[in-house]
């Protein structure tokens, strides 16, 4: 365990979060044993030219997460988090996850930096935040125009929304304490992220929490192995009032 006492309340705290956090709760990771679905990689699928090519796959893919994601159930480490900010922490989530686990968990902070499964956007007239109301088994459309709607999410090839990304480097100049939780550092620009907080602010300190080390270990204060369901919760539980 990281031997560095903090006081919370003092701080500027931003977590950034992956798959990992989500996997406690039964949503597959990208890249884990189960990250497969019937086979396809996700890399495939989560990119605009197997959308053009078989929009109907594609939305099976996504509709068949988005039943899983609304079957789950936040866990310890989305909780452990919501409690930081209810406890009075300055603390905000920068997610590369499209799920709303960290919401349903009660935490409001959260900056979804790869978009939302449950939000699509128009592909014709480009109307955005389009709540998906029910899964059809046909291709979602636009209630404006009639055009195809898409999963309202950054794809592989796509950029992030550059307003996204200026707030959370934004953020991260001013974090004092970073955590990196359930994330392979793998999928860039999120994965520059933490070498860009500790050149923007060289006394930034870093904990990551995952089940290995990953590509950012090096680079962190502790790298705190394990489920980060129990490790998060351990970690912060010795705090006054968890
Ligand atoms: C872009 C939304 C500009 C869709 C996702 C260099 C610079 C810039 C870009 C690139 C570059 N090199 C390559 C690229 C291109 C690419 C990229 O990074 N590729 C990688 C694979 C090399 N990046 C992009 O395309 C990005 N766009 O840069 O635009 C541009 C434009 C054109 C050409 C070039 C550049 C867009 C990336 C966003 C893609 N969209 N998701 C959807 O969800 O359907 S990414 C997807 O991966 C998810 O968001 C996921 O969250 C994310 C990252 O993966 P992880 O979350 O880390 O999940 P993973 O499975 O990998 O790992 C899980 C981790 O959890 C593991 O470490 C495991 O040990 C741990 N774990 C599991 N269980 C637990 C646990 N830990 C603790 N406890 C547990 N219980
Ligand atoms: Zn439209």
């Amino acid at each position: 365990m990281s031997s560095i006492k903090f006081n919370l309340q003092e701080l500027k705290i931003t977590v950034i979060t992956g798959a990992g956090i989500s996997q406690p709760s039964g949503i597959p990771t990208f890249r884990g044993s189960n990250g497969l679905w019937r086979n396809y990689n996700p890399q495939e699928l989560a990119t605009p030219s197997a959308f053009d090519k078989n929009p109907f796959l594609v939305w099976e893919w996504y509709y068949w997460r988005i039943n899983l994601i609304q079957k789950a159930q936040p866990n310890p480490a989305h909780t452990i988090l919501a409690q930081l900010e209810s406890q009075g922490c300055n603390i905000v989530i920068l997610t590369q996850n499209v799920d709303d686990l960290h919401e349903r968990a009660g935490s409001r902070c959260v900056i979804h930096l790869h978009g939302e499964i449950m939000k699509t956007r128009c592909v014709e007239c480009g109307e955005k935040n389009i709540v998906l109301l029910n899964i059809v088994n046909s291709l979602p459309k636009c209630p404006l125009c009639d055009g195809l709607l898409r999963p309202a999410v950054v794809w592989f090839g796509e950029s992030l929304d550059s307003t996204t990304i200026n707030t959370s480097f934004e953020r991260l100049a001013n974090t004092d304490l970073l955590i990196v939780a359930g994330t392979s550092s793998l999928v860039y620009p999120v994965a520059d992220f933490p070498f860009h907080a500790k050149r923007l602010n060289p006394n930034i300190v870093i904990l990551e929490f995952n089940m290995n080390k990953t590509p950012i270990s090096p680079l962190t204060n502790n790298t705190i192995l394990g489920p980060v369901e129990e490790t998060l919760v351990n970690y912060f539980k010795h705090y006054e009032g968890f």
